[in-house]
């Protein structure tokens, strides 16, 4: 048994079922429609977001993914010699490679905790970071992660959290905020956060890249109501709902919609519940806020951390953070 079983929450299957249906029946009776962004990955939509990230018109994760191989020994050299790295939303580890490699040249054993819902995404990450760490994939929420991996401490060793991709940008504003200020409570000063955000640009670029020509991000949209199909025996005909995504100019963010084409109604038989949808109402899927370099220092301040350092993107602005805990 690999070391990292220990480490595993065994949530029963059916608990998470049972909050994917209360989460699907309490967005699709708000008045403007929605389905939480998180739920867009099942296994076949982390393999759709995977498809995104090699879209010539989405540079966001290949930004991601330069700046930290570029910075690597640059950011490695601003860090307290750390052993520990959390990683919330993890996915598979595939931008992490750089980081822990860098790490490893100062460090022999490094401890390395990725978080994640999808229980795929880490079992990849565990095969392929496994030789260059000591990993122990967290299927858990962010925090109760975070919570685990505090509980397990060893006082006087300064933690790395990397929470990369933007993901950050899934939050409404004023909760991301909140959720910084949680991660905060969770860490002790001098630890470290090395957060990626996606930064203000030209609406054209962003609404090719969430809207591809290919159409996979499409897809990855869709591919909700086939979840919601397929887990809460729902009868969403795909072909009925279109994807739309908008650039919402005041709050500065991508919205991703499901476009009803119809007049129609849809049941789903495991929340006991009928959804009536108007010819073009749409359900909310996920809001992809973008930056300027600037707010990471408001937003670092008011969350208790400094901003130690920031590298950006050239070819698709997005910007590193390296955020301290004060
Ligand atoms: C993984 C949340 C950063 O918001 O750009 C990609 C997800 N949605 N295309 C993003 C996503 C549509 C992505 N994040």
């Amino acid at each position: 048994m690999p070391a990292s079983a220990s480490f595993k929450t065994n949530t029963p299957l059916d608990e998470s079922a049972a909050e994917f249906a209360a989460g699907v029946r309490a967005g699709l009776t708000k008045p403007q429609k929605e389905l939480h962004s998180k739920y867009l990955y099942d296994e076949l939509g982390s393999a759709l977001f995977e498809a995104i990230t090699h879209l010539p018109e989405y540079g966001l994760t290949r930004a991601d993914e330069r700046l930290l191989r570029e910075h690597a020994y640059e950011i490695m050299d601003l860090l307290p010699a750390t052993g520990v790295v959390v990683e919330l939303g993890s996915g598979t580890g595939r931008k992490t490679r750089s980081i822990l490699a860098a790490l490893g040249r100062r460090r022999r054993h490094i401890r390395y905790f990725p978080i994640d819902v999808s229980g795929e995404a880490l079992s990849r990450c565990e095969r392929e970071l496994s030789p260059i760490a000591d990993v122990h994939p967290l299927q858990q929420s962010y925090l109760d992660g975070m919570a685990r991996v505090v509980e397990q401490r060893v006082s006087g060793e300064p933690l790395l959290v990397l929470f990369l991709g933007s993901t950050i940008g899934n939050f409404e504003r004023p909760c991301a905020l909140a959720f910084l200020r949680d991660l905060r409570s969770a860490l002790r000063p001098g630890d470290s956060l090395l957060l990626g955000a996606d930064l203000v640009k030209e609406p054209e670029r962003l609404l090719d890249a969430y809207d591809d020509p290919s159409g996979v991000t499409a897809a990855f949209n869709l591919n909700l109501l086939g979840r919601v199909n397929r887990e809460l025996d729902g009868d969403f005909d795909l072909r009925k709902f279109q994807h739309l995504a908008r650039w919402n100019e005041s709050h500065r963010r991508i919205e991703m919609h499901l476009r009803s084409r119809v007049s129609q109604t849809v049941s789903l038989a495991a929340c006991d519940v009928t959804v009536h949808f108007h010819a073009g109402e749409t359900i909310w899927t996920e809001s992809s806020h973008k930056f300027f370099p600037d707010e990471m220092h408001q937003m670092a301040e008011m969350c208790g951390f400094r901003v130690e350092a920031q590298w950006v993107d050239r070819q698709w602005p997005f910007v590193e953070s390296l955020w301290t805990a004060v």
